[in-house]
């Protein structure tokens, strides 16, 4: 049996909490032979401590062979103790009447307590994915207040819109989601998102050529990707929840147990590369091996595409620049 590996989750009792926990218990994301550790992080309120009591009573209740242990904590040093994998997901949503502006700075703060945590008491390897909105902002400010951490060891989720945008390539296409490769969606996940299928493949072929409608790509497909968390809140009554663990999911299994040579999209700390300046977390295209990730480099970049990256990355320049003050 392997040793238990320490995966920590906050905002565990929310809805994607909800939706994440049991499949990680069971093995989904580690694998079916690895053990894990939960470690819950909640905030310091009671009702919110109560659920996250509910829900680790039912994940007892599924008698999980590979839970191996967990806790539950308002303390963010209990919960990062250790930790091998950090999924943030718990932020502070945006309330009645609050502008973009004090939604940044009420994240900055948690996201800049939960950095220091991770940087005095998690596994000097830990791997963190930030979930919370707003996501690449939030993993920034994370980075930035764990500085004896790797920062390549920070990223944010970009995953879901990967994984809308696939399906909506495979449904325009009449092809099964699995057999498209290359796809990359560059940016900020939020609606400024690049979604791009210039290189993707089906069997090979090029999946542009075989779309081959310019028009579809700028006035629907682009949209509908950036637009699909309001669509399904608007049809919902709720955000986007089983698929946003789905993508978290998607995101660590890749991370650490290897793509085997296709191309995910990981929200990373810019190494300068594609004019993105070096730290912001951006969305790239990577492919993973042995728990590590590597930039898939020298991709052509187009004027179409330039300007749609530009307009991405203005707007995660503006949310950093909205921060910068709290970072020393
Ligand atoms: P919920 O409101 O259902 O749950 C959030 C939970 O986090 C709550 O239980 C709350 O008590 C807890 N929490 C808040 N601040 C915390 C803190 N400082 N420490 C520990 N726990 C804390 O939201 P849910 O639907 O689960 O969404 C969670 C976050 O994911 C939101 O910020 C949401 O915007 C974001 N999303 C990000 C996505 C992405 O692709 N990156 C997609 C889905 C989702 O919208």
């Amino acid at each position: 049996m392997k040793a238990p590996v320490r995966v920590a989750v906050t905002g565990a009792a929310g809805q994607i909490g909800y939706a994440l926990l049991f499949r990680i218990a069971s093995g989904e994301m580690l694998g079916k032979d690895q053990p894990v550790i939960l470690q819950l992080l909640e905030l310091p309120i009671d009702k919110a401590q109560a659920a996250l009591r509910g829900v680790m009573m039912e994940l007892e209740d599924c008698a999980f062979p590979l839970l191996a242990g967990m806790v539950g904590t308002d303390d963010p040093e209990v919960a990062f103790k250790d930790a091998d994998v950090a999924l943030l997901v718990g932020a502070r949503p945006r309330g009645p009447g609050m502008e973009r502006k004090d939604l940044l700075l009420e994240n900055a703060k948690i996201f800049t307590a939960q950095g220091a945590a991770l940087n005095k008491v998690a596994s000097r390897d830990v791997k963190v994915l930030v979930v919370g909105n707003p996501a690449n902002t939030n993993a920034y400010i994370a980075m930035k207040s764990a500085p004896d951490l790797d920062p390549k060891n920070f990223t944010a989720m970009l995953r879901l819109d990967h994984n809308r945008a696939l399906s909506q390539l495979a449904n325009r296409a009449g092809v099964a989601v699995g057999e498209i490769e290359k796809l990359v969606v560059w940016g900020n996940h939020s609606p400024t998102m690049y979604p791009d299928y210039r290189f993707a493949t089906v069997g090979g072929a090029s999946l542009k050529d075989r779309i081959g409608d310019d028009d579809w790509n700028a006035n629907e497909f682009i949209p509908k990707v950036g637009k699909r968390g309001a669509a399904i809140i608007e049809a919902r009554g709720l955000s986007s929840a089983a698929s946003a663990a789905n993508a978290a999911i998607d995101h660590v299994r890749d991370w650490v147990l290897g793509s085997e040579g296709k191309w995910v999209t990981m929200g990373i700390p810019s190494d300068g590369s594609y004019g993105i300046p070096e730290g912001v977390i951006f969305g790239f295209p990577v492919t993973t091996e042995n728990g590590r990730y590597t930039l898939v480099r020298d991709l052509p970049i187009d004027d179409f595409s330039r300007t749609a990256i530009d307009k991405t990355l203005a707007e995660l320049e503006e949310e950093r620049s909205g921060v910068a003050h709290l970072l020393g």
